[in-house]
């Protein structure tokens, strides 16, 4: 038997959506006829307890483990157990944290962890299962004789279309409110390709899912959506594609067939401003789409550039005008704390934002994921003064741990930027919060942002 957890978060908030990575491997183990259970105790936190009591009854013959950075002390934690409990159980961690860092992430464990896979696990979780040699398995790290060995580089999954969909029967899949707006429940997400070209200095991604833009044949993403809505009474979904806007034709073949099936679904995708054109936004909009997300990230062109985001303040203006020209709404991500960032780009993000002024959006202070430009050109500073990876979480608050690097500003500063860019969005928010100040005697922080507004509204 084989059991997939998904770890604890280290924050508080239980996950929107189903940790359909592990659904995959699921899917194709039990393929090839093998017992499969999938955990998800950061949905279900109170089960943690139990895992003592369902090793013993379970006996699982390997136990693989998910995760993202926040998620990965837990990870180790519950591989000691694991070890400690049935040292004979091998245990296999896999995701976009230890993808990005393998050979920590052995270390780190504690000897909690047998066998990591870096990118995609579907393949290397099977051999493993099936019991093939280690060293005959691309794209999995093991300790062998305390000395780490490294297999042959993984290639990518060529053809999506031979994979199973998801398990997600395996999954508690109405517990999941969907992350984001949302206009209808139940929801939940897919993916419909992997892979991105582009090379952010911020994007983790290239660890697990690489360069290549591999894309499912789009009647079988459509196929996907019926049986979202057939077998789970889906009413929204979300596509998480890295990118999945990058090809056009693709897109609008995704949209024909949604269309020509009559399918009554809302949906929403995330995009890039360089990616999208009028005809595709008409086409998504007639086949249901209703909020595109799209990473603004900066109104300076100079943080742009820095962060090698290879797109321009003007396109941003163009995506956002094409957007709600073609009836759809859409979110705004920008980041505060990017490298080279000082107050006068900070406003120039706020004037972006207030301009544009997306139907919903979301600052986030720069985080050195595993994985990124960032994390590994920064990586000794990082590690100055940083004790666990439970420290690395962007919605920081005061006096948190969390590393930014590249800017003088520091995460206090950061924050309080962050705070003004929501104000500068919302005016009832902004005399709440200056009421607020005023009413606690902070008159240090009712005066910053007063000037602070003065200063952000003189072009
Ligand atoms: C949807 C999503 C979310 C959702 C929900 C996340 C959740 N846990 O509920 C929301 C929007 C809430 C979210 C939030 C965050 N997210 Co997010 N999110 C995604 C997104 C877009 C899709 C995830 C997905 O379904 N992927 C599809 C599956 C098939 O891929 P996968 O999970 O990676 O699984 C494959 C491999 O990793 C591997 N694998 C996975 N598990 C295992 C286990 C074993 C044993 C093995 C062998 C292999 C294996 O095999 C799988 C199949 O090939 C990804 C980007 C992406 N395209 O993956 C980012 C991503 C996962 N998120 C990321 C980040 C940074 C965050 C935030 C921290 C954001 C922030 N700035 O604060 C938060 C933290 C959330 C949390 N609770 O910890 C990073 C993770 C980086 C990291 N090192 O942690 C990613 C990779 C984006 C990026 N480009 O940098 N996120
Ligand atoms: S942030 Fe988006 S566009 Fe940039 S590399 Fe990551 S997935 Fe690609």
């Amino acid at each position: 038997m084989i059991l997939l957890i998904n770890p604890p978060s280290a924050i508080k908030d239980i996950p929107d959506i189903p940790p359909l990575g592990l659904a995959y491997l699921a899917s194709v183990l039990r393929n090839s006829n093998f017992e499969v259970v999938v955990l998800d105790l950061d949905l279900e936190r109170e089960r943690l307890a139990e895992l003592p009591r369902l090793l013993a009854d379970w006996r699982p013959n390997i136990v693989g483990l998910g995760g993202l950075t926040l998620q990965i002390e837990n990870a180790f934690k519950i591989a000691r157990e694991v070890k400690e409990r049935l040292p004979r159980t091998m245990v296999v961690v896999g995701g976009p944290h230890a993808s990005a860092l393998p050979e920590d992430t052995i270390h780190e464990s504690l000897g909690g962890v047998d066998v990591v896979v870096a990118g995609e696990g579907e393949y290397a979780m099977l051999a493993l299962a099936q019991g093939r040699a280690w060293d005959e398995i691309p794209g999995i790290y093991y300790r062998q004789d305390n000395v780490i060995q490294r297999t042959a580089s993984p290639s990518p999954i060529a053809n999506l279309d031979e994979l199973p969909l998801p398990a997600r029967d395996l999954l508690p899949m109405h517990r999941y409110r969907g992350w984001g707006p949302l206009r209808k429940r139940p929801t939940t997400h897919l993916i419909a390709s992997r892979g991105c070209p582009f090379d952010c200095a911020y994007c983790s991604e290239k660890a697990v899912f690489s360069r290549g833009h591999r894309r499912r044949n789009p009647l079988r993403v459509v196929d996907e959506i019926e049986h979202l809505v057939d077998r789970f009474g889906m009413r929204e979904v979300s596509f998480y594609d890295d990118l999945f806007t990058l090809h056009k034709n693709f897109v609008l073949a995704v949209c024909q067939e949604m269309i020509r099936r009559r399918l009554r679904i809302e949906w929403k995708a995330l995009s890039r401003v360089d990616t999208i054109d009028r005809e595709m936004l008409q086409a998504m909009r007639e086949a249901g789409c209703w909020l595109i997300s799209y990473g603004f990230e900066s109104g300076s062109q100079q943080i742009l550039d820095n962060i090698r985001k290879k797109q321009t303040v003007a396109q941003c203006r163009e995506a956002a005008r094409l957007t709600r020209a073609a009836g759809i709404r859409f979110f705004g991500f920008f980041m505060i704390g990017n490298i080279g960032e000082t107050e006068s780009t900070i406003f120039d993000t706020l004037r972006l934002a207030r301009d544009i002024h997306p139907d919903y959006w979301q600052f986030t202070i720069t985080r050195p994921d595993p994985g990124s430009f960032l994390y590994h050109a920064y990586r000794d500073e990082i590690h100055v003064g940083m004790s666990s990876w439970d420290d690395y979480y962007a919605f920081a608050r005061e006096n948190s741990r969390m590393p930014v690097v590249g800017t003088d500003l520091s995460v206090d500063q950061l924050l309080r930027y962050k705070e003004l860019a929501y104000m500068s969005l919302a005016p009832t928010h902004f005399i709440r919060r200056l009421v607020t100040h005023l009413v606690a005697g902070r008159w240090g922080r009712a005066g910053e942002l007063l000037s602070w507004t003065a200063r952000l509204n003189k072009r």
